[in-house]
């Protein structure tokens, strides 16, 4: 019920600070040390901060909600694709932007989402360093509360409809995942955004510009703020996206996954947000080789 969700959210914007101080902490210390690990690849990187943050997350998640599920991303062996199931469950990114994390670019947070019949209804996405917490509700909208202001409802909906996507900022990332192929697909989509297609002419149909942010979760907060008018990646998996999701979607965001919805097992591997009219836009663009699914509210 929405009594439950708000509860819930108390609780789980509490641990988020919480594991935010913990992530502040563990910045200072990985900076100096220069203790990281690889997974699948030199550029997949962990440190031990991703796992005592999750162990915190889980370990207070468990204990107050004993009978729902948790996936997180640290519990998972590399690659490994967690089943989703109708109960109840938590999705987990203790650090969403372990890259940035590891080289003090303060785009980084932890990401908490609640998946319920597969469909997240809950996010709560903290950034420690810019003292920045974004949450959304299922039905009861998405707001950002930061430094010593009062939370800010994201009206998504309310800032002027782009007629095109030449006139949008958009955010990418070259992910983690670097084999030659998908390295050329991306950079030939990077540049069909960027890139002005009539040489010499004036006003050409080419995006403002792009932007990585190199957090899934805080390119989702950002398209929810507004900053942002698309979000667009390849490679995803479910604690990159759960918690962005709700938000962007209570901030009046669309949502697009490949093959059905965003988190319908399969699909997390790709997925698209923005506002509305653009998401549409590109979807149109692109449908025959993506196959992508516009989820409205
Ligand atoms: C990262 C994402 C980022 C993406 C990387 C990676 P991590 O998550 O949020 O946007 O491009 O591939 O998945 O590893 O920092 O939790």
């Amino acid at each position: 019920t929405s009594t439950d969700l708000q509860e819930i959210l108390t609780f789980t914007t509490t641990l988020a600070h919480k594991a935010g101080n913990l992530i502040l902490a563990g910045s200072q210390a990985i900076l100096q040390s220069g203790n990281v690990d690889e997974k699948k690849n030199s550029v997949d990187l962990v440190t031990e901060y991703d796992v005592k943050v999750e162990e915190l997350v889980k370990g207070e998640l468990s204990k107050k909600y004993p009978n729902f599920d948790f996936i997180g991303e640290e519990s998972y062996a590399a690659g490994q694709r967690p089943p989703l199931k109708d109960t109840p469950t938590f999705c987990v990114d203790p650090i969403d932007g372990t890259t940035n994390f590891v080289h003090g670019f303060p785009h980084v947070c932890v990401s908490i989402g609640l998946i319920y019949r597969k469909s997240p209804v809950l996010g709560v996405v903290y950034n420690p360093f810019l003292d920045q917490l974004y949450t959304g509700v299922k039905g009861q909208g998405a707001f950002l509360t930061q430094r010593g202001q009062g939370p800010l409802k994201l009206p998504l909906s309310v800032p002027r409809p782009l007629p095109s996507l030449s006139q949008a900022l958009l955010g990418v990332e070259w992910g983690s995942d670097r084999t030659a192929h998908i390295v050329h697909i991306k950079g030939e989509a990077f540049a069909r955004l960027a890139g002005n297609p009539k040489e010499g002419v004036e006003g050409g149909r080419m995006a403002h510009s792009l932007r990585s942010l190199g957090s899934a979760a805080l390119n989702f907060c950002m398209v929810a703020q507004g900053g942002l008018d698309m979000y667009h990646e390849a490679g995803c998996w479910p604690w990159d996206i759960t918690a962005g999701t709700i938000i962007a979607q209570e901030a009046g965001g669309l949502v697009a996954g490949g093959h059905g919805a965003p988190l319908d097992n399969n699909v997390n591997e790709a997925i698209l947000t923005g506002r509305k009219y653009i998401v549409i836009r590109a979807i149109g663009d692109t449908k025959e080789e993506t196959g992508f699914q516009a989820q409205q509210r």
